[in-house]
């Protein structure tokens, strides 16, 4: 007997190609800043989410007021880099329409919060005047596609970059309703162009995202992804990549059936049709296989454990038409980012600013605008949710550093907070059980004597924190992982590798803030007094109470 669809399932292909009633929501509910029902999920798929100000809820609820609604917009920016002339767009879109924060995420694009509803139109009409978009930012297809950010790293990171922009193009999905609904009054694309072999009428079972790593760095996570692709370079020439399948790393508290994978490698492609096909058709196995009554349980990897790996390189296989080479060698050995200048193969000047958490503070939005209209450096994005100024000329390095001076823009602080990753969480996550991005800096300051009193303080150990186990942040592939079950207690989570290949393990749970630091101090006093040469933090944790 099949199982029951889950009712957003119905949504989906009910709405005539994402459109729903969104327009009447918009236009129509004006005495709402909330949108219909159903119109809450579909304005997913086109990069939105209806929010509202935890903070506030209960003084309006007291005053008998509605919730504070309000929007968040994530812009699709595969690869994550953009021009000096894109960043002012965002930078003004973010005053006139956002809360002014500009928010870097943990998949190499921004986030701005606190949009009203009549401000959605005008927004994504500035966004569009300027080729952005956000356009499947959520919702379920294919996510943002993010690649290894800092171009130093390879002479052939261009060619390996280019195809975050190729998957991210071919995986969009067909319907023009974006364009029709927030940007067109009229609707002028006829309903036959918009067929959509991939995503049909039912899309995926569930969100969907696809990484690309470019070794020595895993600074994406490239396991964390339902699909990851590392590149494979030798001779400083491109021969392919490995594919790994079946990564994601939620979770929901007391539900045993679900939990963090990495990614599986299954095999290696050598050109870029066989790469894109074998993306593709991992795509369509999900939209056939996966499962669509238990959201919980939808994921690309709970399809992957149920067919079996061998399984399901089978089913791909045989639409692919081709046979998966073995996978290639590769090793991880750095995942944080290059802070401050690094020059590049061709001379170009890279600077990497720190972004705590990835809220772009004033002072640096300030350096920002005056470096955006210098127009001598485009922006990347990176996946650890910072920011690097790129292609700058050996002749205008010297302006960069005279505003870096002026903005007194700091990249001195310690390992551990720049190592340091934390999800967006309260006050505008409906989910979020804990604080995150608001508490992680002040844990930081409070960690910081911890390592100085057991001679730690150069340690670039990773420290992760989400407000609830969805992982945001990316809590289960780091070394220390602090995981939010209610206000102010975080599960810890120890035993994970510095470069994202092993997933930590609860080690204790629902501490406090006192408990959390009294642990910590115990922890570097043994890994200090016990740990093997070069051993990491991670890896002794691993060692000692894992093993
Ligand atoms: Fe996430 C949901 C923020 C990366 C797993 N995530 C959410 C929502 C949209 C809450 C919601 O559903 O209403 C959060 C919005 C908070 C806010 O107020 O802005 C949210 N996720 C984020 C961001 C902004 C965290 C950050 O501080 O950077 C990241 C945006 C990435 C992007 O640009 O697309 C973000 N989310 C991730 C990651 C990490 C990654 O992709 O590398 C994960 C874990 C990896 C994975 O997918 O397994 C992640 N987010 C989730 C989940 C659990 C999904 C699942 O399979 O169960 C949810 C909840 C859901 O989808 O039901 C979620
Ligand atoms: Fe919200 Fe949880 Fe994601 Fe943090 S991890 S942003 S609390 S859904």
């Amino acid at each position: 007997m099949s199982e029951k669809l889950s009712p957003v399932e119905t949504i989906k292909t009910n709405s005539n190609g994402l459109r729903g009633t969104l327009k009447e929501s918009i236009e129509v509910d004006t005495y709402t800043g909330n949108l219909r029902s159903d119109d809450t999920i579909l304005v997913k798929f086109h990069g939105m989410y209806v929010q509202d100000d935890r903070d506030r809820r209960e003084e309006r609820a007291l005053k008998k007021l509605d919730k504070l609604y309000s929007f968040m917009i994530r812009l699709r920016i595969p690869g994550g880099v953009i021009t000096a002339d894109q960043w002012k767009t965002v930078h003004e879109v973010s005053e006139q329409y956002g809360t002014g924060t500009i928010k870097i995420t943990t998949r190499q694009t921004v986030q701005l919060h606190g949009l009203l509803k009549h401000q959605i139109r005008p927004t994504i009409q500035t966004f569009n005047l300027a080729k952005l978009d956000s356009i499947a930012a959520c919702g379920d297809v294919n996510r943002n596609v993010i690649v290894t950010a800092h171009p130093q790293i390879s002479s052939i990171h261009q060619q390996i970059h280019a195809y975050a922009d190729k998957i991210s193009k071919l995986l969009l999905p067909k319907t023009q309703a974006y364009y029709e609904i927030f940007i067109d009054d009229e609707k002028i694309y006829e309903r036959s162009v918009e067929a959509d072999p991939l995503y049909e009428d039912r899309y995926l079972p569930r969100k969907f995202k696809i990484a690309i790593a470019i070794p020595p760095s895993n600074d994406v996570d490239v396991f964390a992804n339902d699909i990851g692709l590392i590149a494979i370079i030798k001779d400083n020439e491109l021969k392919g990549f490995n594919i790994a399948v079946g990564g994601s790393l939620s979770a929901t508290h007391g539900n045993l059936q679900t939990y963090p994978r990495l990614g599986t490698v299954i095999g290696f492609t050598d050109t870029e049709e066989k790469t894109l096909k074998a993306v593709y058709e991992v795509l369509t196995i999900q939209r056939d296989f996966g499962n669509r009554s238990d959201r919980k349980l939808s994921r690309l990897k709970y399809t992957v454990d149920k067919m079996g790996v061998e399984e399901f390189k089978n089913e791909l296989e045989k639409r692919i038409g081709f046979s998966l080479e073995p996978a290639q060698k590769f090793e991880f050995t750095e995942r944080s980012d290059r802070y401050g200048w690094q020059q590049n193969h061709e001379g170009k000047w890279f600077y990497t600013l720190f972004v705590e958490h990835g809220v772009i503070k004033p002072h640096q939005k300030a350096f920002l605008w005056e470096v955006a209209d210098l127009n001598v450096s485009n922006v990347i994005f990176t996946g650890n949710q910072n920011l690097i100024l790129g292609e700058i000329e050996e002749s205008n390095k010297h302006l960069i550093e005279k505003l870096i001076e002026t903005h007194q823009i700091d990249i001195q602080t310690s390992g551990l907070r720049k190592s340091s990753m934390a999800c967006v969480a309260l006050p505008t996550c409906p989910l979020a059980l804990a604080e995150a991005q608001r508490y992680l800096p002040t844990l930081v300051s409070k960690i910081e004597p911890l390592l100085l009193k057991h001679h730690l303080t150069e340690e670039e150990l990773t420290i992760r924190m989400t407000g609830c186990p969805n992982g945001c942040g990316r809590p289960y592939v780091s070394e220390i992982g602090l995981i939010g079950t209610a206000p102010e207690q975080y599960n810890l989570m120890l035993g994970g590798d510095r470069f994202g290949v092993r997933l930590n393990k609860l080690f204790k749970e629902k501490l406090s803030e006192e408990e959390i630091l009294n642990e910590l101090d115990v922890l570097f006093e043994l890994y200090n007094t016990e740990k093997n040469q070069n051993e990491t933090f991670g890896d002794f944790t691993h060692r000692k109470f894992f093993q």
